[in-house]
């Protein structure tokens, strides 16, 4: 076990960052809905990753569990989860982050257009969050996951799965989350379909 100071030091500083991040993304939205009469966010979810967490990834990596080792090779320490009801809610909110001067983006995954193997599904941006301490700015990586309700719903099952069998998932419980994927994703598909009709019968009826 390392020294406990530095420990105490870099949860400190991850602790400052998700209240950091937590804050810009809240004062984007709450902008965003001001000047556009519409929220996309269902609801957003935080958390630092556990030291106990943040070393099986390091193990599993191949990486010797160091304090040092932590802050270079595991960048989801600080996390966000932003969770909408359509699709279009998804890149409307990436969107958003894209186009702010705040938050700076280093990194980005759209695993709803590319898909794991799993049928894991979200956007995912890596980003860096500035945290002023005594001695200066620090630049402090967190992830920032994007997904409908829907992906939400299919990968909290995923994780009990991934924690219940530890890598040794069942072939037959692996290929019924692929067709439940397939299934979330039509379905996201046709719901964001029917909210587009909804609007356009609601403004054909505000015209009459
Ligand atoms: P937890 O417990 O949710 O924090 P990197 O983080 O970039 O070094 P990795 O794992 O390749 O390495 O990054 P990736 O693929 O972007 O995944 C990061 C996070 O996405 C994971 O963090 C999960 O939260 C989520 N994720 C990715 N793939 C899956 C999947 O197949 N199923 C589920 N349920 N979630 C997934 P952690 O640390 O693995 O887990």
């Amino acid at each position: 076990m390392e020294d406990s100071k530095e420990l105490e030091a870099l949860i400190l500083k991850y602790t400052a960052a998700l209240k950091t991040l937590e804050t810009q993304i809240n004062i984007l939205l709450q902008d965003y809905e001001q000047k556009n009469n519409y929220n996309p966010v269902e609801h957003i979810k935080s958390r630092l990753k556990s030291y106990d967490s943040a070393s099986k990834k390091l193990v599993s990596k191949g990486y010797e569990v160091t304090i040092k080792n932590i802050e270079k090779h595991v960048h989801d320490m600080v996390g966000l989860r932003i969770v909408c009801s359509f699709l279009s809610d998804v890149y409307k909110i990436v969107e958003l982050i894209e186009n702010s001067d705040q938050i700076t983006i280093h990194d980005k995954e759209d695993y709803i257009t590319n898909p794991k193997d799993s049928g894991y599904s979200s956007y995912h941006l890596s980003v860096y969050v500035p945290v002023y301490l005594i001695d200066g700015v620090h630049l402090v990586e967190a992830e920032i996951q994007i997904r409908t309700i829907a992906m939400d719903f299919w990968a909290s099952l995923d994780h009990k799965i991934i924690y219940k069998f530890q890598g040794n998932i069942p072939k037959e419980i692996r290929e019924g989350m692929q067709h439940c994927a397939e299934d979330i994703h039509n379905l996201d598909k046709k719901m964001l379909e029917l909210n587009k009709e909804m609007q356009t019968i609601k403004e054909d009826k505000e015209v009459i």
